[in-house]
């Protein structure tokens, strides 16, 4: 996990400047070291189109040794024999996620330390914590928790690898690294650059001064 998780790019076509392919062909080329399918939201694609982006982003990631991950939907995350699944609190119950999904990598999004401390009980791969910061992306989510929460969720005992996620960008990724994260996770600040081969360089060799 601890070479998984540094730089954590999410992305589905509703969030792309440039077109999604392009993106993360770009964003590799600039140093991320996992890829999450998530396409959801206003103005994502549906049924077999999903799936013939999904299988064509997770074609990019294979020849780069990148791992594609599965936002949310297990049937897609099975069909395309993904790598991993992410899940929220709200998505389908854990148990249920660990049970059914065949491939290696569980990931789900806390909260709150509860959430982390009832992740920690399951055969969860790592948690997302967020947000962080406050987001444009995610239209809802919750209030952000700030970095010291994840030093938060470490005091409390909870030793699963960490991404943070929300609203973070070069100019925060340090906070979040320094209260303890595996990994940043985000979105927009690689899906809206008109760079995204340099803001993930940038993003990177934040990860590495931090
Ligand atoms: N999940 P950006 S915040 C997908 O708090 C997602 O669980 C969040 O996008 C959570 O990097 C978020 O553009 C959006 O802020 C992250």
């Amino acid at each position: 996990m601890k070479q998984i998780l540094p730089l954590y790019f999410i992305m589905g076509s509703q969030d792309c400047k440039l077109d999604p392919a392009f993106t993360l062909t770009e964003a590799i080329k600039g140093g991320i070291t996992c890829f999450q399918f998530r396409e959801k939201g206003p103005g994502s694609l549906q049924g077999t189109e999903k799936v013939a982006l999904g299988r064509k982003l997770q074609r990019i990631c294979r020849e780069s040794n990148i791992p594609f991950i599965v936002n949310d939907d297990i049937e897609l995350a099975n069909t395309l024999q993904a790598d991993g699944i992410h899940v929220g609190q709200d998505d389908m119950p854990i148990e249920e996620v660990v049970h059914k999904f065949v491939g290696n990598i569980i990931g789900l999004s806390v909260h709150t330390v509860e959430e982390a401390k009832q992740a920690a009980t399951h055969n969860i791969d790592y948690i997302g914590v967020g947000p962080i910061f406050p987001t444009g992306t995610k239209k809802d989510a919750k209030k952000p928790v700030g970095a010291s929460h994840i030093h938060t969720i470490r005091d409390a005992g909870i030793s699963t690898p960490i991404v943070g996620i929300g609203g973070i960008t070069k100019q925060n990724a340090h906070h979040v690294i320094q209260a303890g994260a595996e990994g940043i996770s985000l979105i927009s600040a690689i899906s809206m650059s008109d760079y995204p081969q340099l803001a993930a360089k940038q993003l990177k060799a934040i990860l590495t001064l931090a």
